[in-house]
């Protein structure tokens, strides 16, 4: 499926969905919103694809809002807070509970809820000509998208305050060093080495690779005993399931196992 905003292939069951504005650095405007919902839609809706890489056309990966678009809209449901109840915020939690594993590709800069939704994916891979930007303090507001959630998480209270508050940028090397991303890799090597983790999630058990991202979740707020507690009743969902079953005779025959992605 192709959109004008949005472009999306399938290769060997992996989505690749491009965002498609490069011309403003895929801003997102209402209808790449629309377009990127749709892109999503259909990727679930597919039970082959098995991971999904989200990147931008161009030099950028997404500027975060598209603010000629902001100022424009002019009906109420375009007011700041309804644009992040209607299309940010939903977007976050759906990347976050995705039926399968999410891999952003940051080809270039990303900055305001660009940054934060790249940061929402499961794995995060940058070029290094990439850099991210939390640049909301530049136009007086806050970081969304889930920022202030994720960055702490990621970065540490002190960095992530200094990145919000001082709104500078970081390039691809620090945000791996950092621990904001999983890999910088050169520019060339990017959608290469993007596909090559999205092949191994495709080959892998998806429903551990959810229990695994939940308990993750989980763990953020959860004591020790709730998160053994956890694991057990998450395990017990995987143990004796296709894929285990799968896995253990694959492990015992001495050959590789073939996951159908089922529990
Ligand atoms: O409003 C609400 O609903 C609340 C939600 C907010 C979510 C947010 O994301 S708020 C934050 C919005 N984003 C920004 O403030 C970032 C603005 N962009 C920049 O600061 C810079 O463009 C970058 C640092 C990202 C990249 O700089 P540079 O020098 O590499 O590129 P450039 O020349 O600034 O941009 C290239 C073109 O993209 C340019 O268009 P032109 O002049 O060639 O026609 C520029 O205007 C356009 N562009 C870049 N970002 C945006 C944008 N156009 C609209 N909105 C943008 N966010």
């Amino acid at each position: 499926m192709s959109t004008s905003t949005v472009l999306s292939e399938v290769r060997a069951n992996v989505c690749i969905i491009t965002l498609n504005r490069p011309d403003k650095l895929n801003s997102f405007t209402e209808a790449l919103h629309r377009d990127l919902r749709a892109a999503l839609d259909a990727a679930e809706a597919n039970k082959a694809i098995r991971a999904v890489i989200l990147t931008g056309a161009g030099r950028g990966f997404c500027a975060g809002q598209d603010l000629l678009d902001a100022a424009s809209a002019s009906t109420p449901s375009a007011a700041p807070q309804d644009r992040l109840g209607l299309y940010y915020n939903p977007l976050v939690r759906r990347l976050a509970a995705f039926p399968v594993p999410v891999i952003a590709a940051v080809n270039g800069v990303a900055a305001g809820a660009g940054a934060n939704i790249a940061l929402a994916c499961d794995v995060v891979v940058a070029a290094k000509s990439a850099k991210f930007l939390q640049a909301f303090a530049k136009i007086g507001l806050m970081p969304d998208a889930g920022g202030t959630w994720t960055l702490p998480r990621l970065v540490g209270p002190a960095r992530a305050r200094a990145l919000a508050m001082l709104a500078e940028p970081v390039d691809a090397a620090t945000a791996e060093q950092w621990g904001m991303i999983y890999k910088a890799v050169d520019d060339a090597e990017l959608m290469p080495a993007a596909m090559a983790i999205a092949s191994k999630f495709a080959q892998s058990s998806t429903p551990a690779m959810l229990e695994i991202r939940a308990a993750l979740a989980q763990s953020e707020t959860n004591t020790l005993d709730q998160q053994l507690e956890l694991e057990r009743t998450g395990q017990g969902r995987l143990i004796g399931g296709a894929d285990n079953l799968e896995g253990v005779a694959a492990f015992l025959e001495k050959r590789a196992a073939k996951f159908c992605g089922r529990t």
